[in-house]
């Protein structure tokens, strides 16, 4: 079979979406960081349709470690498919929205330090900003960010890249690029701006007040649930196509971008896509990390615990259910909410969201990096449950999930991976507690992790052993039937 590729993009079935844009007639306005199969399907499916009005906006991905997506996607011009599923169906579409597909941080660098870069987007996971989890600022001792401050011009950081490519435009007299944060993490902008601009200060003041006066980080909320592509997909995307396509990505259909409307160097107009540009940006990202990914970080931990492979499955099981719409409802209450959206409704979108069956998506993918994704899922939204007087069982629940999937084994006695920037750390500390509450306080003694006043809140202290208690005498199942009877 042919490879899929400028060259063969004739050979497309006319069932498959093709671009309305000649790819070769792209320039790289955008540097993307991070190509992964979120980034392909989320920032280039919004990018693409817009290219045929301005192909200056195009986008040059990098891989900052892993060669295998430039392997993948270079032999075939950066072009790959896109499937969207949901019930009614699969549609294809050839996504032909990058300039280039390079690897590692010299690359980076390069394509950064271009005058025509206006963007700089990052979809790079949570942990890759070099912060402290529970505080958000910049971890000082993390051994990159060490190498970072030692040898600035070669960095290997995020957050170093970005400092370097930064101070060679500031040298070189090119305006800073802005910097779109695209991963799920609170005010993720600011965040962003905070370790990056903290960075900057340590190499040199001047260089920190430049970041933190001139540079724009807008923050932004995406939403797209994107699995790990398989074999099986590959295979089944190769069929459809009638050529070979390395990494084609699948998703879908529901997509959201909010994004902030800073961008002093210019942007795609993206809201033609469908982005809504707004000036605030919190209420909904709020909103969607609480709800979504706090449910989803839930459902990865007891969906681990209790077998069931993907969040379908899991959805599928009436107790689980009924105790996801609950969680929702337990920290709605802690949302300021976006005006005109109805918390209901959203919960409703998101249960079918969630019991989407072509989807297949693995709970063991939503698990990794739960140090770096329980602060802003549900620790956050537990802090502001106490502040109010309230209690958080359905958060709690989803904590001693979390906490008893770091002993690394199932209710079958199935062993399971644990795939953390902690790892060592978190498996040490559960494996050596000698019961539920030694568990529970080992963990919460990491104050990068789980922030201190929560640690403290006897309260929700309870509520977590309870819950662990009842996950190691009963499992998860009924641990799930007695939650929803007992807090209603
Ligand atoms: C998921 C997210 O892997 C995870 O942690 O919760 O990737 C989730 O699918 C996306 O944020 C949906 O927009």
């Amino acid at each position: 079979m042919q490879r899929l590729s400028r060259g063969t993009l004739g050979a497309v079935p006319a069932t498959v979406a093709r671009p309305r844009h000649d790819p070769a007639s792209l320039s790289t306005g955008i540097v993307h960081l991070g190509l992964g199969a979120f980034a392909r399907a989320h920032l280039a499916a919004y990018t693409d349709p817009l290219l045929a009005a301005d192909p200056s906006w195009g986008i040059a991905g990098v891989s900052l470690r892993r060669r295998d997506t430039e392997t993948a996607l270079a032999p075939q011009d950066g072009l790959y498919t896109l499937a969207e599923r949901d019930r009614s169906g699969e549609r294809l579409a050839i996504m032909a929205a990058l300039t280039q597909v390079v690897t590692g941080p010299d690359a980076a660098l390069g394509l950064l330090t271009d005058p025509a870069t206006r963007i700089a987007t990052l979809t790079v996971t949570e942990k890759a900003y070099c912060r402290d989890a529970a505080s958000g600022a910049l971890d000082e001792n993390d051994p990159e960010i060490r190498n970072d401050l030692a040898e600035p011009h070669a960095p290997r950081s995020v957050p170093g890249i970005l400092v370097e490519a930064l101070a060679r435009r500031r040298a070189a007299g090119f305006a800073p690029f802005t910097v779109l944060c695209c991963d799920n993490l609170p005010s993720n902008g600011q965040s962003v701006r905070a370790v990056v601009a903290r960075l900057a200060a340590l190499r040199d003041a001047a260089l920190g007040d430049f970041v933190a006066q001139s540079v724009a980080f807008p923050n932004t909320m995406v939403d797209r649930i994107v699995p790990a592509t398989t074999n099986a997909d590959r295979a089944h995307i190769d069929a459809a196509l009638g050529l070979t396509d390395a990494w084609p990505v699948l998703c879908e259909s529901f997509r959201q971008w909010v994004i902030e409307d800073r961008f002093p160097q210019g942007r795609p107009t993206w809201e033609a896509s469908g982005a809504e540009l707004v000036a605030d940006v919190h209420p909904y990202e709020a909103m969607k990390l609480r709800l979504l990914n706090g449910a989803h970080s839930s459902i990865a931990y007891l969906g681990q615990l209790a077998g069931w492979e993907t969040v379908a499955d899991a959805i599928a099981v009436p107790a689980l259910h009924q105790h996801v719409a609950a969680l929702m409802a337990e920290s709605a209450t802690t949302l300021r909410l976006p005006s005109g959206v109805d918390p209901q409704r959203y919960a409703q979108t998101l249960l079918a969201r969630f019991a989407n069956p072509s989807l297949h998506h693995r709970t063991a993918q939503i698990a990794m990096d739960g140090s770096q994704k329980l602060p802003q899922r549900l620790f956050a939204p537990a802090l502001d449950r106490l502040a109010a007087g309230a209690t958080a069982p359905r958060i709690a629940l989803g904590v001693a999930a979390w906490l008893r999937f770091l002993k690394g084994i199932s209710d079958n006695v199935a062993p399971l991976p644990l795939d953390d920037p902690h790892a060592r750390r978190l498996r040490a500390a559960a494996t050596a507690a000698a019961d539920a509450a030694g568990l529970r306080d080992a963990i919460f003694a990491m104050p990068d992790i789980v922030p201190p006043a929560l640690a403290a809140s006897a309260g929700f202290a309870a509520s977590v052993l309870a819950a662990l208690e009842s996950l190691a005498a009963c499992g998860v199942a009924t641990t799930l039937l007695d939650w929803n009877e007992h807090h209603r």
